[in-house]
């Protein structure tokens, strides 16, 4: 199918598994340390600044956010981890709404796991891939800031990522657009079955 990728619905904030909702449509999720870039990614897909709200301070997004684009597939942006100021409550309700998510979401055809193009994994990215896999949930990396970084150490860090999980690492920039294109023919090529491999 041809999407132009402009027209973006925010749908609805779930704040607890009885509010996840159920779609036709193929489901792709957005996951990631707070302040990584996810809202920022999810807006720079469908061009509009104001789709998902984004924040310098880190744990802006702490519900689980869907986004029907072009009225055919949906993006979700998840509530970022690893916020040390949350208290202890706030990240036990974030660990249970991500297991729950994870578990009852249907229709996730892939989850784009967010790195910061200057850091790379971080001890709670790794627990997030150890809980996908064991969950038999497929993933895929997004770099994200690589307009803070030399291009050469964009190159290492990403052939290091691919080495060490063999998956896709997409690098993006929010800010000039980086990755755009290559993102969204990797989130159509898994749409359709196809493997996708930049
Ligand atoms: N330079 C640069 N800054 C970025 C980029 N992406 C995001 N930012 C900035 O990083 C900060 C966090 O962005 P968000 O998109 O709100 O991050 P998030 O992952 O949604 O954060 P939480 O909702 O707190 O989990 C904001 O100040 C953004 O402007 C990028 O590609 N380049
Ligand atoms: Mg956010």
């Amino acid at each position: 199918m041809k999407r132009d990728w402009k027209k973006v619905e925010f749908l609805k904030s779930a704040y607890s598994r009885r509010d996840f909702l159920n779609f036709p449509f193929p489901v792709f999720t957005f996951c990631g340390r707070s302040n990584v870039g996810k809202s920022s990614l999810i807006n720079l897909l469908v061009w509009n600044r104001k789709a998902a709200k984004v924040s310098s301070r880190p744990g802006k997004t702490a519900s689980v956010n869907y986004f029907l684009v072009d009225g055919s597939l949906v993006l979700v942006d998840l509530p970022g981890y690893g916020f040390a100021k949350r208290s202890r409550e706030e990240r036990l309700r974030w660990a249970s709404l991500m297991e729950d998510f994870f578990e009852y979401q249907k229709g996730i055809k892939t989850n784009f796991i967010l790195l910061d193009s200057r850091l790379g994994p971080t001890p709670l990215d790794l627990q997030l891939i150890d809980w996908l896999k064991f969950l038999g949930q497929d993933f895929a990396f997004v770099l994200t800031k690589s307009d803070k970084v030399k291009k050469q150490d964009l190159r290492k860090i990403r052939e290091k990522i691919k080495e060490e999980f063999s998956k896709p690492v997409i690098p993006t920039s929010a800010k000039t657009g980086q990755g755009r294109k290559e993102l969204i023919s990797c989130i159509e090529k898994i749409e359709r079955g196809e493997k996708c491999l930049p």
